[in-house]
Order: structure tokens, then C-alpha cells, then sequence
């Protein structure tokens, strides 16, 4: 009925599995969390409800168990470049991106609803969110849980950026439409941008063009200052192990 892809297959032991890999293996200083009751809170925000009128108070019981705190100057933003960022934090593990927070890590890449007929998944299909309804069980957690991840960050924060797409600052992104209006200037004082090209790209975006320029002037009015970086080394170096042999990358050590 709906034109969104449906629950993921096996979604009730893919989130408890993960919740307990998380919680006892990948971060153990939370191995006190309740892993069946964060299930059970995370079923109840959606399932025997209407699929289009899903509210953040919804998800309030879930926040609640899952709270988190990321220390400071180690929050990582992304856009159009999950992958890339999120090899960033899987090697300087102190460094979290959403999806390295257990509610990202939960939801991550995963798709679910329930209908209000029912206490069952819908494993068929889910609302679209802009061919359906944008208040739908995937879209408004991702919201609500973006928008808590900047609320909660502090000192210098970093956004990893794709330099090879046309819309490298998307005002229509989380990350442009949520992520950084939630960025507290009291507490965060720093946004380092950080434009990565594809090894070997074609013609991109840099932080001397319209879309760079249109986020430093967020920032700036926002009183946090905008440090912004082309092919950022650190980063640069991933990208490079990934194609040892390209030009560029050879001149790296130099
Ligand atoms: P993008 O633009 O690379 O989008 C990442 C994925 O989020 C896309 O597959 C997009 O689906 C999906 N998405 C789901 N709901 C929304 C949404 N509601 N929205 C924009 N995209 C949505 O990066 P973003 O959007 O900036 O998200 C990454 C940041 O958000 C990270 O910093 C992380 O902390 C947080 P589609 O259908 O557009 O392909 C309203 C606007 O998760």
C-alpha cells in the first residue's frame, strides 16, 4: 500500500542483537543497559499506530534508555558521504558520528513501521517520505535523534563532506535542515568542514564555492567560527588506502 520499502526481514532480532553487540562488546562502559527494554520501547513508539502520525513524544521512552553522552570536540557530521565518515570513526574510534551512538548504531540502514489495524510490522511496505508522509516511524526518529546528537554536541565539532556531488551543502539534508540549526553556539565554538574529493574525481565543489560559502555564513551568524578544509589529510589518507595506486595518492607523504 505504501510506496516506501517495508520493515527490514527479521527487524525485532536484527535491533536486539545489535543492542546487545553494542552495549557488551563495542562500547562495554554501557553494559548496564537493558537491552529487552529498549526493545520494548523502541516497539511501542511505532507498532498499533497510523504509519503517518508517528510524534517525537512517541520516541521519548526510547530516548530516555538510550541517553548518551559523546565527549567534547568528538562529534562527526556527514552528508552524502556516509560511507567515507563513518570509515573515519571505525579507525579513530574515539570519534563518534550518530550511527556510532547506540541509537544510530540500532537503526542504522534499517526500515520499519507498524499500522494502526494491527500490532504487527508492516514487512510489505512503509511510508515514503515525501511520496506518503513525512511523519512516519523512520523519518521522525532520524530527526529527533540528529537533532539531539547537535543539541548534545560541544567544543569543536567536524562535518565530513562530499566534494563530488553537485549539492556538497544540501539545505534540504539532515544535515542542512536539521543538524546544524541544533548546534548550540554556547557550546560549540568551532565547525570544521572538511570537503573531500573522490580519488580521481571530476569537476566538484570546494570550500571557495557558493554551497561552502552559503554554510560559513549559517555559522557565522550563528557566532561559531567556520574552519573549512579541502581533502583534509587524515581523511585523505582512508580514501587512498582504498586506491593505493592513483596518483594522487602517491604524492601524499611528500
Ligand atoms: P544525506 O543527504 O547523505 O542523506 C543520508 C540518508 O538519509 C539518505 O539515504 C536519505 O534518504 C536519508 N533520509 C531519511 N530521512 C531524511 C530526511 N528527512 N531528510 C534528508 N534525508 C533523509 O545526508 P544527511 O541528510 O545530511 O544525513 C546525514 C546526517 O544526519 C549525519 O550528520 C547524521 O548525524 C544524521 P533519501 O531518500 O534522501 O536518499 C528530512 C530531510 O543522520
Amino acid at each position: 500500500e505504501w510506496k516506501g520499502r517495508g520493515t527490514t526481514k527479521h527487524f525485532p532480532e536484527i535491533v536486539l542483537g545489535r543492542c546487545l553487540i553494542y552495549t557488551q562488546l563495542v562500547r562495554p562502559a554501557m553494559r548496564d543497559v537493558d537491552c529487552h527494554k529498549i526493545w520494548e520501547a523502541f516497539k511501542n513508539a511505532f507498532l498499533s499506530k497510523n504509519p503517518c502520525n508517528i510524534t517525537e513524544e512517541d520516541y521519548q521512552p526510547l530516548m530516555k534508555l538510550a541517553s548518551q553522552t559523546v565527549p567534547c570536540n568528538k562529534s562527526v557530521f556527514w552528508s552524502k558521504s556516509s560511507e567515507l565518515a563513518h570509515h573515519y570513526t571505525q579507525i579513530r574510534r574515539d570519534m563518534f558520528t550518530l550511527e556510532d551512538t547506540l541509537l544510530g548504531y540500532l537503526a542504522d540502514e534499517l526500515s520499519w513501521c507498524g499500522d494502526s489495524g494491527t500490532s504487527e510490522m508492516n514487512y510489505q511496505s512503509c511510508p515514503h517520505r515525501r511520496k506518503d508522509c513525512p511523519n512516519n516511524p523512520v523519518s521522525v526518529f532520524w530527526k529527533l535523534v540528529s537533532w539531539r546528537f547537535a543539541e548534545a554536541a560541544c567544543g569543536v565539532v567536524q562535518v565530513v563532506l562530499n566534494g563530488s556531488v553537485s549539492n556538497t551543502f544540501d539545505r534540504n539534508s539532515t544535515f542542512g535542515s536539521v543538524e546544524i540549526f541544533h548546534l548550540n553556539p554556547e557550546k560549540v565554538h568551532t565547525l570544521q568542514a572538511w570537503v573531500m574529493h573522490d580519488v580521481g574525481g571530476g569537476p566538484s565543489e570546494s570550500c571557495q564555492r557558493p554551497p561552502l560559502s552559503d554554510l560559513k555564513l549559517i555559522i557565522s551568524k550563528r557566532n561559531m567560527t567556520f574552519i573549512c578544509h579541502d581533502n583534509y589529510r587524515v581523511i585523505r589518507f582512508i580514501q587512498c588506502v582504498q586506491n593505493p595506486e592513483h596518483a594522487s595518492c602517491s604524492r601524499l607523504t611528500s
